[in-house]
């Protein structure tokens, strides 16, 4: 292949101070260099096909992880113009990929594009972060290529053949002088194109991860849109009404989709969505949809002599109790607020939200009025689980004002009083709770042991909660509230570690504490304060050698083989596998499990909420069938099982 000589004009200059900006901070640009700023290059590879398809172009996005990390990502659009662009005076695809933002101003816009967040950032932040960057090109009856290295290119755009075909594919490695790892997780991947492809109606995606022996792949299209996507929320949950309500329509410019079903659970699953993106914080969209639902549900049940004008309105939290619902909207400047940039700020779309959930929601609730009686029914349970819940609190709150010391009885707490340096073991089995008692190291580690059936919250309302004598300890010990009243600001712990055994039963609790934490002291966990303790898997021990502790298998190996080179035989080490903590004595404990400067804890992270919500639901729910399947699929996240 020839190679390219080329003078660089002012302009180039420029673009390359540009992408050398971008290589300097690649922060500020992608977010992180670790594994999710890697994972971004690819969504915004796809973004750019995404915005092809949503202006009507193209309909299918096929993408692949190739041996060496390579990333290739491909679509049948109209394929990125190949002609000089008047003024960079090179082609307009390689503008597209050398000038930094270049990509909304060259056409190709849906106009949907995305002004705040990390997304939109352009092809040449990807181009200035890889290694090598390879882009074909079909249109206009050829074959055009482009190459570049760490941002620069090595071959300018020139036709290699005819076709009749269009699209456009891009191939890159990510630069590993900017990353701390090429390994892309394809889970991590299938997930965001599953959630592209619920969110970009009838788009076929496909992924396949080509690294392995055998490969792994997955296809997306869904007719249904938001309605498959709430079908597959709910998949393993009890429906109160057989299929999603559906709500698609574009008001002042703004298209909205709105997907809802109700389940028997107790909790409350809205995820809000701004031009694809995940909004987290909420905002603007998500207040238009909670007013409009609340409003039409009160107006229905007055209207329908179900509830009679004295009782007062439901509040909006009795009318989502038990909802799965996802809203997607399309705001051409969205502003981004919050503290993740996630929330939509554009005050127009509450309004334009809520009116369209009047409409289309009286209408179907009209039309559907069996469906209507069963939502309205849980809402009025839910709205007396509250009132008693409310009660349940206000006693527990008098309670603690009335005696002296507000701690459970069975704390062993520490000595330090700031928060930050403190931690708290909550421990399974009141013999393993000694050995931690006396193991800790009692200045800064309290122990709070449990013991016996944890309930389960998944199916239980507040009102339960708040009196159940397994978990009050924990709500006293956190000391924070719950629920609503939940008060980051007053934990009483910065680190609250969850320390379990590494068999069946041990990850039964340390999921129903998890499930606890999640539904009611969400904060703790998007704070950062959840730990998992990571107790040792086995001991080896030899006369006149130093006990070595293996956490996992793989350890294990490990540690054969280091004694192997020291010459020591695998026969002449007498090898324990851990059934429990309450094997080890304190001192064991001490070294193994709760000595900061040795210990394995692991920090849970809330990243996404919809995969939590599905671990919860999974494995707590009725279902016993995907439980195991999860289970097995997923031992990562439940480590160490003994199944
Ligand atoms: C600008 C204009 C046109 C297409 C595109 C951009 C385009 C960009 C990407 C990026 C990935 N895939 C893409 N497909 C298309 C088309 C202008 C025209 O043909 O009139």
């Amino acid at each position: 292949m020839e190679k390219y000589e080329h003078k660089y004009g002012a302009e180039q200059i420029q673009v390359l101070e540009g992408l050398e900006a971008v290589r300097k901070r690649p922060g500020m640009y992608i977010g992180s260099v670790s594994v999710r700023g890697l994972h971004h290059l690819v969504y915004e590879i796809v973004d750019n096909c995404v915005d092809e398809a949503l202006a009507g172009y193209c309909t299918e996005i096929d993408i692949k992880i190739e041996p060496g990390n390579i990333i290739s990502v491909e679509d049948n659009g109209r394929g990125i113009p190949v002609e000089i662009h008047p003024k960079t005076k090179i082609s307009t695809a390689e503008t597209v990929y050398t000038v930094l933002h270049a990509g909304g101003k060259f056409g190709g816009d849906s106009g949907y594009k995305v002004s705040g967040g990390l997304h939109g950032v352009g092809a040449s932040v990807v181009n200035a972060l890889s290694t090598w960057v390879e882009v074909t090109i079909q249109r206009d009856g050829g074959i055009f290529q482009m190459k570049f290295e760490r941002g620069k290119t090595v071959e300018k755009l020139h036709r290699i053949g005819d076709s009749k075909k269009t699209g456009t594919k891009v191939r890159f490695l990510a630069d590993d002088t900017i990353f701390e790892t090429l390994e892309y997780e394809y889970s991590v991947l299938e997930e965001r194109f599953r959630e592209i492809a619920f969110l970009t109606k009838g788009l076929k995606i496909k992924v396949q991860d080509l690294r392995g022996e055998a490969p792994v792949k997955a296809e997306f299209c869904f007719e249904g849109g938001l309605k498959s996507f709430v079908e597959y929320l709910n998949k393993n949950k009890e429906k109160l009404h057989p299929s999603p309500i559906y709500i698609e329509k574009t008001e002042s410019e703004v298209p909205v989709e709105i997907a809802i079903q109700y389940t028997t659970a107790y909790s409350e699953n809205i995820y809000t969505f701004v031009n694809n993106i995940n909004t987290i914080e909420g905002g603007t969209h998500l207040e238009g949809f909670k007013r409009g639902l609340t409003k039409v549900f009160n107006d229905y049940a007055k209207a329908h002599n179900i509830l009679k004008e004295k009782d007062g309105n439901l509040q909006g939290e009795d009318i989502r109790e038990g909802i799965t619902a996802v809203i997607s909207v399309k705001v051409k400047e969205p502003q981004f607020e919050g503290q993740t940039k996630t929330k939509l700020g554009n005050s127009n779309v509450t309004g334009i939200v809520q009116s369209m959930v009047n409409e289309a929601l009286s209408n179907f609730l009209e039309e559907n009025p069996s469906v209507a009686k069963a939502i309205l029914e849980k809402c009025i349970s839910a709205s007396r689980a509250r009132e008693a819940a409310r009660k349940a609190r206000e006693l527990v709150r008098r309670k603690n004002a009335l005696e002296s010391s507000t701690l459970p009885g069975k704390l062993a707490d520490c000595s330090e009083k700031d928060a930050q340096n403190c931690e708290v073991y909550i421990v399974e089995g009141d013999s393993a709770g000694g050995s931690a008692k006396q193991g800790r190291d009692r200045r800064f580690q309290a122990i709070l042991p449990l013991w016996g059936k944890m309930l389960n919250v998944e199916k239980s309302r507040a009102d339960k909660i708040y009196n159940n004598d397994k978990l009050q300890p924990v709500i006293l010990a956190v000391g924070a509230g719950i629920g609503a009243d939940f008060d980051i600001s007053k934990i009483r712990y910065g680190k609250v570690i969850i320390m379990a055994d590494a068999d069946v039963d041990g990850a039964h609790i340390r999921t129903l504490l998890l499930t606890f934490f999640f539904r009611y002291m969400r904060p703790l966990i998007e704070n950062g304060n959840v730990y998992l303790a990571q107790p040792p898997l086995y001991k080896l021990s030899k006369k006149g050698m130093k006990d070595i502790y293996c956490y996992t298998d793989e350890d294990l190996d490990q540690a054969f083989k280091q004694l192997a080179e020291k010459g020591i035989e695998r026969e002449s080490v007498g090898i324990q596998r851990y059934k429990g903590l309450g094997e080890m004595n304190p001192e064991q404990l001490w070294d193994t499990t709760m000595n900061p400067e040795t210990r394995i804890l692991i920090k849970v992270k809330l990243e996404d909420a919809i995969k939590a919500d599905e671990i919860f639901t999974i494995l707590m729910g009725d279902d016993i069938g995907p439980r195991r399947e999860f289970i097995e699929q997923n031992a990562k996240y439940v480590k160490n099982l003994d199944i």
